[in-house]
């Protein structure tokens, strides 16, 4: 959740960037085309939600996928999801902690939906807030990694058994080069060791979006066999003297 999936596509589909990106709900869908020489390709891109409570729907949209692109975040944020569901008495809990952690200028707010607020915090700045309200934190269980979340999508997507499936690998907000945590070499060693293609994006600098599709594309064309168009004219060539109708498609 918050890797920038959004920010990617509509840069790539309308060339766009919005600083704040409503979290997705379900799923959205996008269309794009691109010229290459060999080919044009037409995309068809379902952008997937990434907060858990939709994570069940995820297969519906990558099963009988070409490509998959699974997206981290460069400055592995880690997610703290809150409010919502909460009852009062736990929310009463929980907003001081919210405060407290933007009060000392760490991560930033994504509007969810009406009631629900997400509040994204990179993994060390959390290790110096105090002790006791990182106890708090951890026992709402709902920290992840984005870097370690990635990798267990990717784990998902090699056993959903389509082998032909092109997976990516982006590590986004590569123009947070000051906040970074995780290193380019970590990203590429792990897709070099897992088949996956690797690049470091920014949806917000446009870094290698259009190479990121292009490079899909490429590897379409070439996995999929080239399909002869027009019509195969055979000759009659059955016994007897039957007259038969010449062409198949
Ligand atoms: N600096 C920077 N911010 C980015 C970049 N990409 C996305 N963001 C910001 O990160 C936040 C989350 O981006 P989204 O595109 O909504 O992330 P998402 O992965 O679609 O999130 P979900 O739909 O909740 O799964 C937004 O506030 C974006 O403006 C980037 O490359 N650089
Ligand atoms: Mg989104």
């Amino acid at each position: 959740m918050g890797t920038g999936k959004t920010s990617l596509v509509l840069r790539f589909v309308k060339g766009q960037f919005l600083d704040y990106q409503e979290s997705t709900i379900g799923a959205a869908f996008f269309t794009q085309v691109l010229s290459l020489n060999e080919a044009t390709i037409k995309f068809d891109i379902w952008d997937t939600a990434g907060q858990e409570r939709y994570h069940s729907l995820a297969p519906m949209y990558y099963r009988g996928a070409a490509a998959a692109v699974v997206v981290y975040d460069i400055t592995s944020m880690v997610t703290i999801i809150s409010q919502g569901l909460m009852s009062p008495f736990i929310q009463g809990y929980w907003d001081p902690i919210i405060w407290e952690l933007s009060q000392m200028g760490i991560g930033h707010h994504v509007r969810v939906g009406l009631k629900e607020t997400s509040f994204l915090v990179p993994k060390l700045a959390l290790i110096k807030v105090a002790a006791g309200l990182v106890t708090a934190v951890r026992s709402l269980k709902q920290i992840e990694d984005s870097f370690v979340r990635a990798k267990k999508w990717v784990l998902e997507l090699q056993r959903q058994g389509n082998p032909n499936l092109i997976m990516f690998l982006a590590a986004n907000k590569a123009d947070l080069e000051e906040k970074r945590k995780v290193g380019v070499e970590d990203g590429e060693q792990y897709a070099k060791e897992n088949g996956l293609f690797f690049l470091e994006t920014s949806a917000k600098t446009a870094q290698n979006v259009n190479e990121l599709f292009y490079e899909i594309a490429k590897r379409l064309v070439k996995s999929i066999p080239s399909r002869p168009t027009g019509m195969k004219l055979h000759r009659g060539t059955r016994e007897s003297g039957r007259r038969l109708f010449c062409c198949s498609v």
